[in-house]
């Protein structure tokens, strides 16, 4: 389906493509088996300028938007969710900044992230605060004109490899998640370490990591807008990015059609390809529709967001859950078409099911994103919309 891409954004999924062709497909497997990260490659999409395309000139990006952010996703997890995400979570991590941040906190960070030379990351997620982000434990208790901050966060992509990373803690316990508070913590700030790197069932080139803050000092200058906004700069962080965890279910869903249509068309059983067997055909009629369906959500959800809609948490509640639904299916799908070879490791499609699982997981669950769109729904109809 075409997309009516401007001149700009045909260049930036062109570039997305040439470095998932050249650099990603040879060596994904290599990466997924050694759960490595794929530094080489994050320094070949700096190189491209990848790293910036949805941010302002004035902060070294290149003017684009969410729009442009998940061109690059879905082509890049095409190949790889795990290459993806390690991009995409830079992103994440630079969302709260761009959103909230003022503009000397802009100008120090964004460029560095823009320009690829760092990785950000986002801290949300605790032992016992996932879906209920409003129980965070984590604290920072204002001491003269530092926060000292305390706590573990759980699972935090980029952890260990990212330099910048917004941290989000409590500083006024009482007013539950009205009490939180969101911080720019650079690596290398004393009392701030990091965990074991998590093994994962997918997304395996990617890194996961605890944080680990013990009377880690942060200047008063490194709270983004003010005390006590920390949940709401989590939830529109959230709203913004969801998007681009459809993407990266789309291309994820893309690439196992991909191979499966390819695969149909050489596996010869009966005397013919199996793609003359109808069972076989209305699969993949039934994916390409899925898939293109996805797609459409999602682009239209992050041009809702790029418009600089206000009620932006229900489309991309809706994307996120459309298109990571159908990853889902449809990679089961093509692991099917492919059968006992797709169960193999010696085909990508075995590992684009696992890379699938988390995004009907991450950056809010499922039943979480339905919560949100229900509550929408209610809330519209209240308004009498
Ligand atoms: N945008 C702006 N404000 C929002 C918001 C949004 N999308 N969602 C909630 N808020 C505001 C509410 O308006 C409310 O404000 P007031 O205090 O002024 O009333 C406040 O935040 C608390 O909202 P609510 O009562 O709805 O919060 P809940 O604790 O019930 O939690 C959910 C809401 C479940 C939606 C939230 O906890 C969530 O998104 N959880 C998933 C977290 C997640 O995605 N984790 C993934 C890890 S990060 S990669």
């Amino acid at each position: 389906m075409d997309y009516f891409l401007t001149e700009d954004q045909q260049m930036i999924q062109d570039l997305a493509r040439r470095v998932t062709q050249e650099k990603i497909v040879p060596f994904r497997a290599e990466f997924d088996e050694r759960e490595e990260f794929a530094w080489d490659i994050m320094n070949n999409l700096a190189e491209m300028d990848l790293f910036g395309v949805y941010l302002p000139e004035e902060y070294g990006g290149v003017g684009g938007g969410c729009f442009e952010l998940c061109l690059v996703v879905e082509e890049l997890s095409r190949a790889c969710g795990g290459i993806a995400i390690s991009f995409a979570a830079s992103a994440l991590g630079a969302y709260p900044i761009f959103l909230y941040g003022n503009d000397q906190q802009k100008k120090k960070y964004l460029p560095q992230i823009a320009a690829g030379k760092k990785l950000g990351a986002f801290a949300l997620t605790e032992a016992d605060a996932g879906s209920d982000a409003g129980r965070i434990k984590t604290t920072a208790r204002l001491d003269g004109d530092q926060y000292v901050l305390n706590g573990t966060k759980q699972w935090i992509t980029n952890g260990g490899e990212a330099e910048i990373y917004t941290v989000i803690a409590m500083t006024d316990k009482s007013r539950g998640s009205r009490g939180a508070s969101a911080f720019i913590v650079e690596k290398g700030t004393p009392g701030f370490e990091f965990g074991k790197k998590e093994k994962k069932m997918g997304i395996r080139s990617s890194c996961t990591r605890e944080l680990i803050f013990t009377d880690c000092r942060v200047l008063k200058e490194n709270l983004l807008s003010r005390a006590g906004m920390g949940f709401i700069i989590a939830m529109r962080t959230l709203d913004t990015s969801r998007p681009g965890i459809g993407a990266q279910a789309v291309g994820i869903a893309q690439g196992a059609l991909d191979e499966a249509v390819t695969y149909a068309r050489e596996r010869v059983q009966f005397g013919k390809p199996i793609s003359s067997f109808q069972a076989i055909q209305h699969m993949m009629a039934d994916m390409a529709t899925q898939v293109e369906a996805a797609r459409a959500l999602v682009y239209m959800a992050a041009k809702n967001i790029d418009s600089g809609a206000k009620d932006i948490s229900k489309i991309s509640a809706m994307s996120k859950v459309f298109a990571s639904d159908v990853a889902m299916k449809v990679t089961t799908d093509a692991v099917q078409i492919l059968g006992g070879y797709g169960y193999m490791r010696d085909y990508p499609v075995e590992k684009m099911m696992r890379d699938a699982k988390i995004t009907q997981i991450y950056e809010g669950t499922n039943q979480i994103q339905r919560n949100v769109i229900a509550l929408q729904l209610i809330k519209e109809k209240a308004k009498g919309k």
